[in-house]
């Protein structure tokens, strides 16, 4: 009977539990692009006190300077070297970021991208001013030369992936022009271990391994077991790296996301595509539909899958973007996906948090999807201002302090280990559900007002919706619900709201 019960046991809680993570903490935030200074400041201000588990950083070392276009956000996809320098920081002020998040329990996940080096036909600069030859592949701060990269395997003239039907192609030819490293190699494994030990050492919690479509899973997992234990000064004795995989699987290539699942978790990029594609009703689809939401939807099975709206990547319309991927710019639409996504048990959830940009469609495309951060003319990353009313300045958006993406990550850490209950659906665009007697959400996607009694499984009292407002001291600035004896209560949700959605939960019970 023992034997039976634990894996159950251990693959039930595993969908919300990370042994990473602060107890009682679920979701990451990515701070794209921000400085390691600013990212400090947020841990200590913001993300610590709102329960936020972890933050993900922009890949912190040296990459090439991109001239042309001007700095793209990409130019931080090309690595120089392994040393600690980009524009959002130095070393010294890496540690001092990790430190200070480390200590009010928000831990540090970093990008680590280990496919490649940087493309060829660049210039010489670089942001930490190490020398560096794409041409004749020389990487003197690592050290790397020729001899590590991949070309020798592949056959195709130019070097490049031109067929994803070929596996070996697509982990062995570069990704586009850049210098694909032979991570078969002891020597090349040797140096991606020592840099993400280096950080390890330094209190990183964990990392998302970028392109891992374009490695093999072999790879990737003796590179991991070669990483440190965690920092004993933040983590418990013996705790190891959490490893997220970016692998972009929406179906129909050889390379899957499920061939990863050994090494550790794995991006989800069917989930924002699906549940962006239920919200805006396309193809028939609606919210009812999400009643299986999960495995039955193809998705990865839960306990080990990454989950997500939208990344830096696909907000931008590529890198598997399409059309019903929900960002920032369809603020209303998007705080339901979010709001979906906190609230229902499936996965480890990520929270995005982004710069504005000119979106710009000509012929479908967005011609300015290349803009890096908010930048000052000696090309620096601005800081991130904060308003009185505590949202962000210039171009910083912020979703992680919009107040109902807050309120629903607080949610979401409430109802840890609950399970799914109470589903009710009009069989439209009309749904709730409950998660044990914890909390409660409802969704009114359609275009009519909502006025139904449910049951919310909740204990009688009020209520303060978290989404139209929240608790403060004793009252609630938004609306407020009543649970009666016997757990029903009324909601009237305006299709015409703001946001039309309500969720309660027994951490704002007033
Ligand atoms: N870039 C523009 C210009 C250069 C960067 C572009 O048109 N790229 C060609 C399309 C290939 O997309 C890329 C993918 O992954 C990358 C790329 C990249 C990973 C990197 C660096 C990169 O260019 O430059 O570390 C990619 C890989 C896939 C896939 C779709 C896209 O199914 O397996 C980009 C940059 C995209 O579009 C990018 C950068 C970093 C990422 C990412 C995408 O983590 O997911
Ligand atoms: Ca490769």
């Amino acid at each position: 009977m023992k034997l039976l019960i634990l894996p159950l046991l251990v693959t039930a809680c595993a969908a919300q539990f990370n042994a990473n993570f602060k107890e009682g903490r679920t979701t990451i935030v990515h701070l794209f692009e921000w400085r390691w200074d600013d990212i400090a400041e947020e841990c200590e201000r913001y993300l610590g006190p709102n329960g936020f588990a972890g933050v993900q950083i922009s890949p912190p070392n040296e990459n090439v300077v991109i001239t042309d276009p001007s700095r793209p956000w990409w130019e931080r996809y090309q690595p120089i070297s392994y040393k600690i320098c980009t524009r959002s920081g130095d070393e010294q002020q890496f540690r001092d970021m990790v430190t200070r998040c480390n200590n009010v329990g928000v831990f540090v996940y970093a990008d680590a991208v280990i496919n490649h080096m940087c493309g060829s036909g660049y210039g010489k600069e670089t942001t930490c001013g190490s020398p560096y030859n794409a041409e004749t592949k020389d990487f003197p701060a690592v050290p790397y030369s020729y001899r590590d990269f991949n070309d020798g395997k592949c056959k195709n003239e130019h070097g490049a992936i031109e067929n994803y039907e070929d596996e070996k192609e697509v982990r062995d030819c570069r990704l586009e022009n850049l210098l694909d490293l032979a991570t078969g190699k002891d020597y090349v494994r040797g140096k991606i271990a020592e840099y993400m030990n280096h950080l390890i050492d330094i209190g990183v919690a964990g990392f998302r391994y970028d392109a891992s479509k374009h490695m093999w899973p072999g790879d990737l997992k003796a590179i991991s077991q070669q990483l440190h234990n965690l920092n004993t000064q933040w983590f418990p004795s013996g705790a190891r790296p959490f490893i997220y995989q970016e692998v972009i699987d929406l179906g129909g290539e050889k390379v899957s996301a499920d061939q990863y699942l050994d090494v550790g978790f794995v991006t989800e990029f069917k989930y924002g595509v699906d549940l962006g594609a239920v919200i805006r009703k396309l193809e028939g689809k609606k919210m009812a539909d999400l009643k299986n939401w999960g495995e039955e939807w193809g998705l990865i099975p839960h306990y080990r899958a990454l989950a997500f709206t939208d990344n830096h990547d696909n907000q931008r319309g590529h890198g598997a973007g399409g059309s019903s991927i929900l960002t920032f710019f369809e603020a209303r639409s998007y705080k339901m996906a979010v709001g979906f996504m906190l609230a229902h048990p499936y996965g480890l959830t990520r929270v995005m948090s982004s710069y504005s940009w000119p979106r710009t469609f000509v012929d479908g495309e967005d011609i300015y999807n290349w803009i890096g951060p908010p930048m000052n003319p000696d090309g620096s990353i601005k800081h991130v201002p904060i308003n009185a009313d505590s949202t962000c300045g210039d171009d910083w958006v912020c979703e992680h302090r919009w107040r109902q993406i807050k309120n629903m990550v607080i949610f979401r850490n409430t109802v840890n280990f609950q399970p799914l209950t109470n589903w009710w659906d009009n069989g439209g665009n009309q749904i709730a559900f409950g998660r044990g007697d914890k909390g409660f959400i409802v969704f009114n996607n359609e275009e009519a007002g909502m006025d139904v009694t449910l049951n919310t499984g909740l204990p009688a009292g009020t209520y303060c919706d978290v989404i139209s407002g929240q608790k403060e001291e004793t009252r609630c600035t938004g609306i407020e619900i009543n649970v009666s004896d016997n757990g029903s209560a009324s909601f009237r949700i305006s299709n015409l709201a703001e946001d039309p959605f309500v969720a309660i939960h027994v951490g704002a019970k007033l």
